[in-house]
């Protein structure tokens, strides 16, 4: 609720451009820099994952997955989270935006890597 509110206020703010400033906000993003989708990484070695994030209007920060199950909560917009070293097989990451009450908003990013 509070995100339309704040919306409605902007938009005001900009009268006769409140379509066009709507459209300035800036969506929601995730990149994962590292690992590259596909990867292969040692079992043996701690996983360190980068990342960057552009929460948008929706959004709050993160969580990160890892093969489905929630592995960390992501405060920073920018940087890296260390995992602890998988199990051989496929694994798939991925780290969704979340809002303040931790529910995903739908966009995320996720890499497979392959561990040996
Ligand atoms: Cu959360």
């Amino acid at each position: 609720m509070k995100t339309l509110i704040r919306h409605a206020l902007s938009a005001s703010l900009f009268t006769s451009l409140g379509l066009a400033a709507a459209a300035f906000a800036q969506d929601a993003m995730v990149t994962i820099s590292s690992p590259a989708d596909g990867a292969k990484l040692a079992a043996t070695a701690p996983i360190e994952i980068a990342y960057d994030v552009t929460p948008g209007p929706r959004g709050d920060h993160t969580h990160l997955y890892v093969d489905g199950n929630e592995a960390a909560v992501l405060r920073q917009l920018k940087g890296s989270h260390k995992l602890e070293p998988l199990a051989s097989g496929m694994h798939e990451l991925c780290i969704k935006v979340v809002n303040k009450n931790h529910t995903p908003i739908g966009v995320d990013k996720c890499v497979k890597v392959d561990v040996q």
